[in-house]
């Protein structure tokens, strides 16, 4: 008898049932759905957040309808979350691009409302997240993920430390978004400055020379902003969309919002309507009743088969009846014809005599 293992053991020649097919059929899946990613950027006015966010994806996401931290410390005393959804494509792969911006943050004398008006605006996506799930109506196929995947915070380059409002916020979003810190405008640190706090450590990559460069030019010298030398911009490209991004979405999904399901459903805790036990005479009463509806729909049943029946025997002894005339009328029709002939055969008899 052959080991055990050798029994169960398949033959690889043999077995291709055409498992190598499930990336591609994922893929075209993906393709057809899309991918959507929400983007949040949080950081003092004028730290380069539109900028960086254009610059990671190569666009001008932003347009007109952002209002910059000026504008919105110009008309109001607060921050508002702003967002705005746009479509982008690259080599046929279609990405939802969601970007959310924090106009005014840490801009006004009192920015004590600012914290709680972040958290509420992550805590409303979770919540619409857990509403959606709940549907009754839920459609899974739809792409319209909400939660917010991603947190670039900029942090001021001239502090020595993190700032009170900066650390009460990271405090405050931790567990509820995946946030990467951004050292905003480094370049304005010097190196010895900028190894301090260097936030990526990934191999280089050789650009071609001949493309143009993005550049910021100083009086001492021009900063690129895609020379990993230069600015770490080009490796937080790559990290957040080239190896990253599904990462993102996922522990989004998974641990941000599984942290807040988890904690609303222990607040909250979902009651199904409760039901008295039944007392033996409800038990009776309802017994009663479902044994009469049961015999009754019994009874109508027969009586519908009995009436089918009974039209069925009424429908064949009419045709029954009908074939008989015929018949008898076909007879009558024969004799008759019969008599006439007899009638005509009497006659040339009759005149042969004469
Ligand atoms: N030196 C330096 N300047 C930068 C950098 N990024 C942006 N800037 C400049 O900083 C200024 C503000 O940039 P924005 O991208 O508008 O900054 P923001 O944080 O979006 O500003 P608000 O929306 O008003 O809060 C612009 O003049 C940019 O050119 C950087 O990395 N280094
Ligand atoms: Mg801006």
């Amino acid at each position: 008898m052959p080991p055990r293992d050798e029994k169960i053991q398949v033959d690889q020649r043999k077995f291709e049932p055409g498992l190598a097919t499930i990336p591609a059929q994922a893929y075209r899946k993906a393709l057809k759905s899309g991918f959507r990613f929400n983007l949040m950027a949080i950081g003092e006015p004028s730290l380069g957040k539109t900028s960086t966010v254009n610059t990671i994806f190569k666009s001008e996401i932003y347009n007109e309808q952002f209002v910059s931290s000026t504008q919105r410390i110009a008309n109001s005393d607060s921050l508002i979350v702003q967002e705005f959804d746009l479509k982008l494509k690259e080599n046929g792969v279609p990405l939802i691009l969601r970007v959310i911006d924090c106009p005014g943050y840490g801009a006004f004398i009192d920015n004590s409302n600012q914290v709680p008006t972040i958290v509420s605006y992550l805590d409303g996506r979770h919540r619409r997240q857990f509403d959606q799930e709940m549907d009754i109506d839920r459609d899974i196929e739809k792409n319209d993920d909400e939660l917010v995947h991603c947190c670039l915070f900029f942090f001021s380059p001239n502090c020595r430390t993190v700032k009170e409002l900066d650390l009460e916020c990271l405090k405050a979003i931790h567990n509820k978004v995946n946030v990467i810190p951004i050292i905003a405008k480094a370049d304005s640190l010097t190196l010895d400055e900028r190894h301090d706090v260097s936030l990526f450590d990934e191999e280089k990559k050789e650009e071609p020379e001949s493309k143009p460069v993005a550049m910021r030019r100083y009086t001492f010298g021009a900063c690129e902003i895609e020379n990993d030398e230069h600015s770490d911009m080009r490796i937080l490209r790559h990290l957040m969309i080239q190896t990253h991004l599904v990462d993102l979405v996922n522990s989004t999904k998974n641990e941000k919002y599984g942290n807040f399901r988890e904690h609303w459903l222990t607040k909250h805790p979902i009651k199904f309507p409760e039901k008295k036990p039944e007392t033996t005479e409800e038990l009776k009463k309802r017994l009663d009743k479902e044994l009469k509806d049961e015999i009754m729909g019994h009874k109508e049943k027969l009586q519908r088969i009995q009436a089918d029946m009974e039209a069925v025997f009424q429908k064949k002894l009419q045709e029954r009846r009908m074939k008989i005339a015929e018949g008898e009328r076909k007879l009558e029709e024969m004799q008759k014809a019969h008599r006439e002939h007899m009638k005509d055969e009497e006659n040339v008899i009759a005149i042969k005599r004469k």
